[in-house]
């Protein structure tokens, strides 16, 4: 089947057949989009906000980058199919975390957790849940601090509350995630195995990496006059 015309199957699902319903709930439908957009717009500014003040502190920039998106609706309307939930926005706010994403690129390991706890403690945020794949990294190598915040986005006559999924990983993590994603989407591939397990070796190494630019930093910040 044809992408458009899947996207249009399921969002029929989701719309009620009376014309007039149907076009409320399709405004509905873009307000909680525009609501996500919103919701990541607030925490990329905490994030830039931190960034900068850690930057003047002495850290150097502990970000080294920032990505964002909102999943497409067609992901959003995959997702509550796939997962059995039912097709309603009520639905996707309460089942999905993951439609509006961030991601931060830190250069060390010990940035994330700075980062991490200094979202944590802001008194706004409420953290949903937190998955540490460094601490324990998943079976294939993968390693990134995760968390789902909710933080309360203002609009002209209400506050909602709206869930972020918040990825934190170094820029080597970051590089060996986006190479396995391509491996996980591609089917049929040959070697699949023996890919797999170089890349649970490149974790490794990432890992080790990793580590020795921490103490390798502290050797150049200990030995320098400032
Ligand atoms: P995509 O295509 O990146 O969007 P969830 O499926 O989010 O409801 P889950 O899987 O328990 O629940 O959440 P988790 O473990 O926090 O993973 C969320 C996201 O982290 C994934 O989203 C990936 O982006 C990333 N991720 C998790 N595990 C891996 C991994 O082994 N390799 C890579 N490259 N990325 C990973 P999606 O929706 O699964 O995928």
């Amino acid at each position: 089947m044809k992408e458009e015309s899947r996207v249009q199957e399921l969002l029929n699902e989701l719309l009620p057949d009376d014309p007039e319903e149907r076009a409320k709930t399709l405004d509905e439908l873009d307000k909680l989009l525009m609501r996500y957009e919103s919701a990541i717009r607030e925490i990329r500014t905490k994030v830039e906000i931190l960034n900068d003040e850690l930057s003047l502190t002495g850290d150097q920039n502990p970000i080294a980058s920032i990505s964002s998106r909102r999943k497409k609706l067609s992901g959003i309307l995959e997702k509550l199919k796939r997962q059995g939930f039912p097709m309603t926005l009520e639905s996707i706010e309460e089942n999905l975390t993951d439609v509006a994403g961030i991601r931060i690129i830190c250069s060390f390991m010990d940035d994330i957790y700075k980062v991490a706890r200094m979202l944590q403690q802001q008194d706004d945020i409420t953290v949903i849940t937190v998955k540490d794949y460094i601490a324990k990294p998943k079976p294939n190598g993968y390693r990134s601090y995760h968390m789902i915040v909710e933080v309360p986005v203002f609009f002209s006559n209400e506050k909602r509350p709206m869930k972020v999924e918040v990825q934190i990983r170094t820029i080597a993590m970051d590089f060996w995630a986006n190479l396995e994603h391509r491996m996980r989407y591609k089917k049929d591939i040959e070697a699949a195995d023996e890919i797999m397990d170089e890349l649970k070796e490149c974790a490794e190494n990432i890992a080790a990496t990793d580590t020795k630019m921490m103490i390798i930093r502290e050797k150049i910040r200990s030995g320098s006059l400032d």
